[in-house]
């Protein structure tokens, strides 16, 4: 049995998103913008965003993923949701995300190499797709896991990382209101190189746990391996919570560079959760975070 989002989306909230996303781009952006914590910041742009990428199975450089992404088949494209699930099975991007329901989510996205952008993703909250798939009560976890296809992607035939690329979140974290499966931005289907069709987007993590291309959604008892952490555990950890106060082992973590901000200005004070603890500090509390990072 398949559900679609209008089983379960009450047709108010539909209505919501859809109002939200008609008025994309011009004045709907302020209030997306105030409620996250983010009013004042600027935009990175579409250029910026799309050609300044972390992306390993296309390459380690910053512009490898712009040059090489686009031969990456996404259509047909479905994603596994297995484990501790009541409807486990292989649903399309277009019934988890369907275009009427998608909301526009303007979030700060901080890379644990300290640079950062402001992106307005496209998304719904993972929460909804967790919930449809019905979580068991065994669950503790949730693991996600990119496409394996080193023929449309170079990097994944060079050793580079521990492939496919994993990542995984405490079922807390997935089912928070913040978290986003996003399939677009800008106003429109997500660019190879972000992640296309779909990918997940944590934005008080650093950026490597927003794995992309996601093919496999498991929810498990267990906290599921995560590759920067499995390839470096005394640098990544399983939490990656931007923390101003908590230094990778190589470098600082009390600044940021925001891309484009251009060559005179000055690094930006990087802000716990990336400037998210309003919403989610009470999911850590009574955690030490320099052991847990
Ligand atoms: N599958 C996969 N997901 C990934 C990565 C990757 O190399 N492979 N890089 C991560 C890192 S380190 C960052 S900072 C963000 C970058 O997202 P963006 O290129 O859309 O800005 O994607 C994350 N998701
Ligand atoms: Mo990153």
């Amino acid at each position: 049995m398949k559900l679609t989002w209008s089983d379960v989306t009450p047709r108010s909230v539909y209505l919501n998103r859809r109002a939200v996303l008609a008025g994309l781009g011009a004045v709907a952006a302020a209030p997306a913008l105030a409620a996250t914590g983010l009013a004042g910041e600027t935009l990175n742009s579409l250029e910026e965003i799309t050609n300044y990428n972390n992306f390993y199975e296309f390459g380690t450089g910053k512009e490898d993923p712009a040059r090489h992404a686009g031969g990456l088949t996404t259509e047909p494209w479905t994603v596994k949701i297995d484990g501790l699930v009541d409807r486990p099975g292989s649903y399309a991007v277009s019934d988890l995300a369907p275009d009427n329901v998608v909301e526009e989510r303007i979030y700060r996205l901080r890379c644990v190499e300290a640079w950062s952008m402001v992106i307005p993703w496209l998304g719904v909250p993972l929460e909804d797709v967790l919930s449809r798939a019905g979580v068991q009560p065994g669950a503790k976890f949730v693991a996600f896991q990119t496409l394996l296809r080193p023929e449309e992607m170079p990097g994944q035939r060079v050793p580079m990382l521990d492939w496919p690329y994993r990542e995984g979140l405490r079922l807390d974290e997935a089912m928070h209101p913040l978290t986003l499966l996003a399939t677009g931005l800008y106003g429109k289907p997500l660019p190879n190189q972000n992640g296309a069709p779909i990918r997940l987007v944590v934005p008080w993590k650093y950026g490597f746990k927003s794995i992309k291309s996601v093919v496999r959604i498991t929810l498990t008892d267990r906290q599921p391996v995560a590759t920067w952490q499995a390839m470096q555990p005394s640098e990544y950890g399983f939490y990656a919570n931007v923390n101003p106060t908590v230094d990778h082992p190589r470098w600082s973590q009390a600044t940021e560079r925001r891309i484009g901000a251009g060559l005179f200005a000055g690094r930006e004070e990087t802000l716990m959760f990336n400037g998210y603890a309003d919403q989610v500090a009470g999911m850590y509390a009574g955690m030490d975070l320099a052991r847990d990072y």
